[in-house]
């Protein structure tokens, strides 16, 4: 009779070891992906363009850049969010690599020979308003004269 006692002690505390080590690793897990999300590094600056095709070739450029994850240009605000490895690049090396496609952004101005080999419809307005809120592109809208 103690030893029908004993083992089901024994597999009373094997039972809660386990389970403790399943939270222990879970815990484990979860602070992995939080230092890796803490590693990239989100930015979002103005780029110039007009349809499309300019998104195409600017989130190619974007990403063309080692340590970018991942890069969205919005051809409504004339905006990019770049998420990018700040051990790897920096905003200026993004920066660059979309003005050398041809397309300005706030703080470089496009390649004038890569401009001028972009499809016509793509050749935007130098003057154009990049890096919009959305409020304003409402704001546009309002004060249009029908
Ligand atoms: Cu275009």
């Amino acid at each position: 009779m103690k030893r029908v006692i004993l083992s089901i002690a024994v597999i009373a505390v094997l039972g809660l070891t386990s389970c403790k080590n399943e939270t222990k690793k879970e815990t484990e897990t979860t602070t992995i992906e939080m230092s890796k999300d803490m590693a990239m590094t989100e930015l979002s600056f103005g780029v110039r363009g007009n349809c499309g095709m300019c998104k195409n070739t600017i989130e190619k450029a974007a990403n063309g850049v080692e340590g970018v994850a991942s890069a969205n240009w919005d051809v409504d605000k004339k905006k990019i969010d770049v998420s990018f490895d700040d051990s790897k690049t920096d905003a200026m090396a993004i920066h660059k690599a979309i003005a050398a496609s041809g397309y300005d952004t706030e703080k470089v101005a496009g390649d004038e020979e890569a401009f001028n080999s972009l499809p016509s419809c793509c050749q935007y307005k130098h003057d154009m308003i990049m890096n919009k809120s959305g409020e304003e592109k409402s704001d546009d809208h309002s004060n249009h004269d029908h």
